[in-house]
């Protein structure tokens, strides 16, 4: 039975998949990790995972190439974090499996919709998913939905590659072709207690659900499961 107001720890189900994705500074880090006290609160086995993972040896490639200490080809960077994603996913399953709680902050939307934003020829959108598809598939994302301009406003955009304002605003553009049924879209702009209560309703819901066992999705692939 749902104890806790609607989430409990899962002995025999799966834990659940909850991703963030949204342009840069719109919050994601903070609600993340606001909501994996949260859970945890709630008895929930809650862990917090973000991509890029800069800890891994291909991490480390993606870490210097976005602070521009490397440069790289388009199309070779962006099948770097993909590949940071799937040498991910062994872990990532077994740990959803025990029934643990997957907060994760960033994953295959960013990197279709960061690669799709430059335009480069060839490097549309359908060539940006081709990678990742077959990964876990996120049971919920929460898309935190903020103007570029409100996010570049928060205290400035740091110095890494990406954090221009002409870019994010063709990231938000791609992200918006991304949404598909999963995704539950959160205005960011509104005081971070909102956000976070927004945030916990989708949270539970989803833990709810992933704690009656149902397959997990595969990304991008019609109907698979594992
Ligand atoms: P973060 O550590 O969340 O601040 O992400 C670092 C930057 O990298 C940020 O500007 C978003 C971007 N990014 C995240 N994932 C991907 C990806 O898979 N591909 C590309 N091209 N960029 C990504």
């Amino acid at each position: 039975m749902a104890q806790n107001g609607g989430v409990s720890s899962q002995k025999s189900g799966r834990g659940a998949f909850l991703l963030f994705e949204g342009v840069d500074r719109c919050g994601k880090t903070t609600q993340s990790q606001r909501l994996v006290e949260y859970l945890k609160g709630k008895g929930v086995a809650a862990e917090l995972w973000r991509f890029p993972d800069r800890y891994t040896a291909i991490g480390r490639m993606i870490d210097s190439y976005l602070s521009g200490e490397t440069e790289a080809d388009d199309a070779a960077v962006h099948l770097l974090f993909s590949a940071n994603r799937w040498e991910k996913r062994e872990a990532m399953l077994a740990a959803l499996h025990a029934g643990h709680t997957l907060v994760v902050d960033r994953y295959a939307y960013s990197g279709a919709a960061f690669t799709a934003a430059k335009k480069v020829p060839g490097l549309d959108l359908e060539w940006c998913k081709a990678p990742d598809k077959g990964l876990p598939a996120p049971d919920a994302v929460i898309y935190l939905s903020m103007s570029p301009e409100a996010a570049a406003l928060r205290g400035g955009y740091g110095k890494e590659r990406y954090e221009k304002e002409e870019m994010q605003k063709e990231v938000s553009r791609q992200f918006a072709l991304l949404a598909d049924d999963t995704w539950h879209t959160v205005d960011a702009a509104q005081s971070v207690k909102a956000v976070e209560s927004q945030v916990q309703e989708i949270a539970e819901g989803a833990v709810a659900s992933c704690s009656k066992g149902p397959p997990l999705r595969l990304l991008w692939t019609e109907g698979s499961t594992v």
